[in-house]
């Protein structure tokens, strides 16, 4: 029995599925997820001794690599100063200011501890702005495990095939309409139908939870067109996208201009924070400054403050990252491209930025419908055969590969030439 079997064995008596988060549980790949001791760079090593190229990077937070010098440097001179106060510090202001900086929508920001607290209070907050109960989200997507949001939900949710969670009162998953990403018209429906109950629509700019899904021309300016005229607020939910796909994120590489925008991951260095914010006259709702209330003994935790100020000093400060992340995402490109000349079995690669995902599809991938399509055995398969290589691929088909600036060329190479000899392996029906 391995470390990892042994360890899963125990967290499964005291821990729901053994796992603090369902997607790593391996339950719709099958077997044992491997249990980490280690991250430094582009690799985790797991309790056995493996090494692994890591394509998770913590679910995209690493986007400069695991163990960054200048995050653990942070890290270490933050400890000598205590780990939590409940009062505020100067790194809270300079965080802030940084997101206010870097996000072009963002003029007031609050933080959080976590994605989903992020995207749950901008959604409180739409509402008390709007004075209207419901929201449109997309089949597929996933903005955390709030109430509003299990309704129809990607990544684990969809996993799992839980994508409408038990426990979420009829009454609340009402006020959640569930549109199709890319299309339009499936927004305009609702807006015609209920549009003067539609607090905001909230969209992952580039669908990360479904899979790598890029939104296609005129997708997101038709959003923002449509919530201007409603009076219902556009929330970019940049999670996952928030600088994953650009310095700018992906209001800045699209030109969209939100009402709100959350985010996560990469802004805490890998430690937890979340954000929401957005236009002054919104957040300025907020309390104490306004009634709408949201509040966390942890938010803007000095500890987590010094992680996501050195992470967004080093992005600001170097911005070749982009460049490096782009190079690696335009070879995998290209890999792909070439390899679907040669293999027998469907190939669709979708990529933007430092995120992509690699679909068994014979057709473009563009909706949660194509991406479903797309899931199963064969990604199963392509999963398990890939880990025995020690590459590390996320655990679903709904979920994107990430690489991170500690990434080289050499090792996306051998991450191609890996796959290339697991798929030329498949047969067609498999
Ligand atoms: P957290 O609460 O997990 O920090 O963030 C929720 C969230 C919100 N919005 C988007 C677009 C997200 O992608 C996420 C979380 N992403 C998943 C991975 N697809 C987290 C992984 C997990 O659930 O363990």
């Amino acid at each position: 029995m391995t470390q990892s079997e042994e360890l899963f064995e125990r967290a499964r008596r005291v821990i729901p599925g053994g796992v603090n988060s369902p997607v790593r549980a391996f339950k719709s790949v099958g077997g044992t997820p491997r249990f980490i001791r280690s991250a430094r760079g582009a690799y985790m090593e797991d309790v056995d001794g493996t090494r692994y190229l890591d394509y998770m990077g913590s679910w995209g937070v690493m986007l400069l690599g695991h163990d960054h010098p200048a995050i653990r440097g942070a890290l270490e001179r933050a400890l000598f100063r205590g780990t939590s106060y409940g009062a505020p510090s100067a790194g809270e202001v300079e965080l802030a200011e940084r997101i206010v900086e870097m996000v072009p929508s963002v003029d007031v920001v609050r933080l959080v501890n976590s994605g989903t607290e992020a995207t749950m209070s901008a959604i409180r907050l739409a509402r008390a702005a709007t004075g209207r109960n419901r929201v449109i989200k997309f089949r597929g997507g996933y903005h955390g495990h709030g109430d509003a949001f299990l309704v129809a939900a990607g990544s684990g949710a969809a996993t799992l095939g839980v994508p409408s969670s038990p426990g979420v009162p009829a009454e609340t998953a009402a006020h959640t309409l569930v549109a199709e990403y890319n299309d339009l018209e499936s927004v305009g429906a609702f807006f015609d139908a209920v549009g003067d109950d539609i607090a905001a629509v909230i969209v992952e700019p580039v669908s990360g939870n479904m899979g790598c899904i890029p939104p296609v021309e005129g997708f997101l300016p038709g959003l923002r067109e449509v919530c201007t005229r409603h009076g219902a607020l556009l929330i970019f939910d940049e999670v996952m996208t928030g600088f994953r796909v650009g310095p700018t994120s992906a209001q800045g590489l699209y030109g969209i201009d939100p009402d709100l925008t959350t985010l996560g991951k990469v802004i805490g260095g890998g430690l937890p924070v979340g954000a929401y914010g957005g236009k002054e006259e919104l957040m300025r709702l907020i309390a104490p400054d306004g009634p709408v209330y949201q509040a966390g003994t942890l938010s803007g935790n000095p500890l987590a403050v010094a992680a996501g100020l050195a992470a967004l000093g080093y992005i600001q400060e170097h911005p070749e990252v982009y460049e490096q992340v782009e190079a690696l995402g335009a070879a995998f490109d290209r890999g792909f491209e070439e390899m679907s000349g040669r293999v027998s079995v469907p190939l669709v690669w979708n990529r933007v930025g430092a995120m992509g995902s690699l679909f068994f599809s014979d057709t473009p991938v563009t909706d949660w419908p194509t991406a479903a399509a797309s899931a199963g055995d064969r990604f199963n398969t392509f999963f398990h055969a890939m880990l025995d290589r020690e590459i590390y691929l996320p655990p679903s088909a709904f979920e994107a590969w990430f690489w991170s600036a500690a990434h080289t060329a050499d090792e996306i190479g051998r991450t191609l030439a890996s796959a290339e000899e697991v798929i030329s392996g498949m047969t067609d029906h498999e």
